[in-house]
């Protein structure tokens, strides 16, 4: 929509940043820490970039008052970041590993002493490595009572200090690349039935736990995050309409609608119950997800946009070869045989990762959430990879000022049409490791001295010129954006 007038960001709005336990706390085996599944996978030869392990990753667990002091300084919110359930747990479920309680209780009341909102993300992929080998994590329902007992401690714990709640991080890339890709752990390929009833377990799980989170009348706001690539149809062409109507179903909204409405998307749910791949849904099932809806706020974790084209039935599929490597056009294109495919646009560059860079995709995505669910939108992630290079002990980082500030304006584009949204964070505040890739694709405002040897650097941090960029759009409220 065209506006003569530009709109400002709300008073109260969320300028933040986020992180995840696995990627930034290292300390793996410290204070009564179990082993997460990550701890294992990492460690199986070729899974990521020159073997990067997370025992020590940018070692937040030791470095938190400093990091946070940094958040204070550059102005931020809100932090988002998450809890490793293996901390909390060691093996999942028993009894609570009181240190664990006490490092996040501390990285909590750090952030409140500089006013700065604690966002929690209670999964971000770090299962306890226990459940796995228990009854294979979350192939089993049995995680969902195992899930939903170490929420609720985490909400006895801090729900007085934390207002706003994450319950899972993108379940739609950590399924798939668990469970068809072999990407993630348990390295699963090609398990089409298996990966539908893992994210099914997940939906139960979440469900549960938004109950039990309203049961316990805390005041504070609990929803979800997705990864979230809005998409385009390749041209007018009718067949390609389709495909992105197909994608959208399967792709986007097989996730939203469960957070939204409580319940799978129509045309998606008919395919994969003939597919054989429909997840086994009991009338129990169906009523807690409907009461569980909708979620808060919805979380939207924005790096790209997608086009879709339809794919004939001996078409490409989801199995290639991925660019972890940051060699610009490695990746391939995927699709679904006789759905669709994800052929590159033309119209846009591309990171060294071959993701879209579409600012446009941002205000696009806020829309479509809006329009479908009508609910208040967190931008949980958003941010550019890129290798960055250090020079007289200093980060000049224009190409990541520019991904951001374009990606914020659209974002005000979007709130001045109506977009309902609370809170932004850049991936990432600081440095961290990136699952697959290792230390070379960075994405923090603040560099950290590392590589993906683990004995490697000083772990000193060094504000990157983006620091310094964003510091001033917090402080201006986002009126020097322009
Ligand atoms: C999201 C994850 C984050 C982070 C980010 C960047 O999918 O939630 O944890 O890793 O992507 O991804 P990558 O490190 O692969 O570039």
């Amino acid at each position: 929509m065209y506006f003569q007038k530009k709109s400002e960001f709300p008073e109260d709005f969320l300028w933040g940043a986020a992180s995840a336990a696995y990627q930034v706390e290292g300390a793996y085996l410290e204070d009564g820490k179990g082993l997460s599944i990550w701890d294992e996978f990492v460690r199986i030869p070729g899974k990521t970039f020159k073997g990067t392990v997370g025992d020590k990753a940018v070692d937040f667990y030791h470095h938190y008052q400093e990091d946070i002091a940094l958040m204070a300084e550059c102005g931020l919110k809100t932090y988002r970041f998450s809890i490793s359930w293996p901390r909390i747990f060691p093996n999942g479920h028993g009894e609570v590993n009181l240190k664990g309680i006490k490092f996040y209780d501390h990285v909590i009341d750090e952030c409140l002493k500089y006013h700065i909102e604690p966002m929690v993300t209670i999964y971000h992929w770090d299962l306890p490595l226990a459940l796995e080998k228990e009854y294979h994590g979350w192939e089993s329902r049995q995680i969902i009572d195992d899930y939903v007992n170490y929420a609720k401690t985490l909400f006895q714990y801090f729900g007085h200090k934390v207002k706003y709640w994450i319950t899972f991080n993108e379940q739609n890339v950590f399924a798939r690349l668990g469970w068809t890709l072999g990407q993630h752990p348990p390295g699963k390929i090609d398990e089409q039935k298996l990966f539908y009833q893992v994210n099914h377990h997940v939906n139960l799980a979440h469900a549960k736990t938004v109950l039990a989170y309203r049961e316990m009348n805390l005041r504070g706001k609990i929803g979800i995050s997705f990864a979230y690539s809005p998409s385009y149809s390749l041209d007018c062409r009718p067949e390609n309409g389709l495909a992105k109507a197909d994608y959208d179903d399967l792709y986007l909204y097989w996730y939203f609608d469960i957070a939204g409405y409580g319940r799978y998307p129509q045309a998606a749910y008919q395919y994969l119950k003939e597919q054989g791949f429909a997840p086994e849904i009991t009338d129990e099932d169906r009523e807690l997800l409907r009461q569980a809806a909708p979620v808060d706020f919805m979380g939207i974790n924005y790096y790209k946009t997608k086009v879709a084209q339809y794919n004939p039935i001996d078409g490409v599929t989801m199995t290639t070869v991925a660019n972890n490597s940051g060699i610009k056009g490695s990746g391939q294109v995927v699709g679904v045989p006789g759905v669709y495919k994800n052929p590159a646009n033309p119209f846009l560059q591309t990171t060294s990762w071959d993701w879209a860079i579409d600012p446009q995709g941002l205000r696009l995505g806020c829309r479509n959430i809006t329009s479908r669910y009508n609910l208040p939108i967190v931008v949980s992630e958003n941010g550019l990879g890129a290798i960055d290079h250090l020079e007289d002990h200093q980060i000049h980082d224009d190409y990541r000022i520019e991904y951001i500030q374009s990606h914020l304006l659209e974002l005000r584009n979007a709130i001045q049409e109506g977009c309902h949204v609370i809170a932004y964070c850049v991936w990432s505040f600081t440095d961290l490791l990136s699952w697959l890739n290792g230390y070379q694709k960075r994405y923090g405002l603040v560099y950290i001295d590392r590589d993906e040897d683990e004995n490697s650097g000083t772990l000193e941090r060094i504000k990157k010129d983006s620091f310094y960029w964003y510091q001033k759009i917090i402080s201006s409220h986002g009126k020097c954006l322009d």
